[in-house]
């Protein structure tokens, strides 16, 4: 089964959506296989964004994410790299369609609330900055019988 990286940012923590976010993840299917709380150094932040070192607007980007505590996470599910980056809608918040995570919650592309990873090779990438593969978990849950045909 497929997984993804994906991350609340340090605005979606602040602004106490965490629990919001948490339950659209849920409620659509995907399964939590790992989960933490951490603030980010500037060395990860740099791995992190590494594809927008030197762009006009990586110095902000990294005091951004770096900026407090973010929800780390790995979900797993079928096609879930792709469903995850629909659920939290475009980038920049004034493109992202109401009923995503940037659309009703989001104003500004320096504060979009959530990341996603991008690829499957980008989400491979990204788990392992934050979580050694003993820290993914494999388990199955009774419900999956209702998730999948
Ligand atoms: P991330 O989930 O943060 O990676 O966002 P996403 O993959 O949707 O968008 P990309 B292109 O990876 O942007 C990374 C972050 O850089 C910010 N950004 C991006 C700008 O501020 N200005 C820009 O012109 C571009 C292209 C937005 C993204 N997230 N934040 N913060
Ligand atoms: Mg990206």
């Amino acid at each position: 089964m497929e997984r993804t990286y994906a991350m609340i940012k340090p605005d979606g923590v602040q602004r106490n959506l965490v629990g919001e976010i948490v339950r659209r993840i849920e409620a659509k299917g995907y399964k939590i296989v790992a989960m933490k709380m951490l603030q980010l150094t500037k060395e990860m932040a740099e791995e992190h964004y590494r594809e927008h070192v030197g762009k006009p607007f990586y110095p902000g980007l990294v005091s951004y994410i770096t900026s407090g505590p973010v929800i780390a996470m790995v979900l797993e599910g079928k096609n879930v790299v792709k469903g995850m980056r629909t659920l939290m809608g475009a980038t920049n918040p004034a493109d992202a369609l109401p009923g995503t995570i940037r659309g009703d919650f989001g104003l500004d592309v320096g504060r979009n609330v959530i990341h996603g990873a991008d690829s499957v090779e980008s989400a491979a990438r990204e788990m392992a900055i934050y979580f050694k593969p003993e820290e993914l978990l494999s388990y199955s849950k009774a419900v999956e019988g209702w998730l999948y045909e």
